[in-house]
């Protein structure tokens, strides 16, 4: 055991970034992947014209890659793929040749497709603007064409060069989702999607397998609608948080001003795997924002994420074997700073060390904060965590 004093705390990621990719123009969002075959993480980042919002003015809109080199990043960017209005991007092998492809979303005309194999030259681009609004979450919807990727309720399906199918998932009285998310819920191996309509006062699970692009949920052999309390907006987490071997879901309210309506709704599954509509869902209190699932610390319990909507910080709550998971913002592990409130953020493992580390977007920069393996003891000018304690070493 040993003592924590007031100026100590104890952290899973650094405080200091390892890397700033400072005076990024506007940075939207950022994927990590090897992008030039030489086994370690690169960066893509969507970059758009700050202060204006018209096509003509969105000529330097664009993705810069970054690769890693001598264990970081540094401008210049290695490659800038011209994409006006650019929101979101996907590193994956998406034709299966063993070199990784980009995927990026843009407001103007949805999916764009750069192949590795073409050394990222040709823009494979598809899609009416129509109500693609996030994404791209590149997955399998089933076994035709290469690869799909999910773009709020639009369903993209990659066949290889310009071959790009548009499908839809249909809201079930109302054409009305707005978002959606891949995520095997009932553990048969094939995907299921989870889409949230306009209102994001509900939840709506589609179950798979989906046969053709046109999903209508009426169709589907299980299709399930959860109520929230609150209306939500920063998406949705997956992640099993009880323990059970079951996923569960998670949804951050969108309120980010008013206090006691920051909290994150956590509906558990049940057994056999199913969720109940008239249950309400577990609360974690205080907190709000964009969310991301992790085992951070590799004890085989995933852990969450959350970037505090309404401050400068990345909270990390901890599953702890045998106990209830986190209820309020108070029991965080750590609350890492970023320097911008509501900073974008991934997890992924970018010095191979097998922890997954935290690459954010904030305040016109990239940072990268290394995950430090085990918790660990540092000073801690912030004062988080201040409550003198003895803790299990
Ligand atoms: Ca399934
Ligand atoms: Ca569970
Ligand atoms: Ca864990
Ligand atoms: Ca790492």
């Amino acid at each position: 055991m040993i003592w924590l004093m007031p100026w100590m705390a104890l952290a899973q990621f650094a405080e200091t970034p390892a890397f700033v990719l400072g005076g990024v123009t506007a940075p939207v969002c950022v994927a990590a992947g090897d992008l030039n075959g030489d086994g370690k993480p690169d960066l893509a980042i969507s970059v758009r014209t700050p202060g204006v919002d018209w096509a003509d003015a969105r000529k330097n809109d664009r993705v810069d890659v970054f690769f890693q080199k001598a264990g970081t990043y540094a401008p210049p960017a290695d490659k800038q793929l011209a994409v006006e209005y650019p929101t979101g991007i996907q590193i994956g092998d998406f034709d299966g040749d063993g070199a990784n492809d980009l995927a990026v979303l843009s407001m103007d005309s949805p999916l764009h497709v750069f192949a590795g194999s073409e050394r990222f030259a040709k823009d494979h681009a598809q899609g009416s603007p129509n109500a693609a609004r996030s994404g791209p979450i590149a997955c399998r919807l089933n076994a035709q064409g290469l690869y799909d990727f999910l773009c709020g309720p639009v369903w993209f399906k990659w066949f290889g060069g310009d071959a790009i199918a548009q499908g839809y998932f249909y809201g079930p009285q109302v054409n009305d989702n707005i978002h959606s998310q891949p995520v095997d819920l009932n553990l048969d191996n094939v995907t299921d999607v989870v889409l949230t309509p306009k209102d994001r006062k509900a939840i709506r699970l589609y179950y798979g397998p989906f046969m053709v692009l046109s999903v209508i949920a009426e169709d589907l052999s299980q299709y399930v609608e959860l109520p929230t309390p609150l209306t939500f907006g920063y998406g949705l987490a997956f992640g099993d948080f009880n323990d059970d071997g079951r996923p569960d879901i998670l949804a951050a309210a969108s309120a980010n001003t008013v206090a006691t309506e920051r909290k994150i709704f956590i509906f558990y599954q049940n057994a056999p795997l199913n969720f109940t509509t008239n249950v309400p869902p577990r609360r974690l209190e205080g907190v709000t924002g964009a969310m991301a699932v992790s085992d951070v610390n590799r004890d085989g319990l995933d852990d969450l994420l959350v970037s505090d909507a309404a401050g400068d910080g990345i909270y990390l709550f901890l599953q702890k074997k045998g106990k209830p998971f986190a209820a309020s913002v108070k029991e965080a592990d750590q609350s890492v700073k970023t320097g911008g409130r509501n900073a974008g953020f991934i997890a992924g493992d970018i010095n191979a060390d097998g922890y997954p580390d935290l690459i954010v977007t904030a305040d016109g920069n990239i940072k990268g904060f290394f995950n430090l393996g085990k918790m660990t003891v540092i000073n801690n000018p912030s004062g988080v965590h201040a409550d003198e304690k003895q803790v299990a070493e």
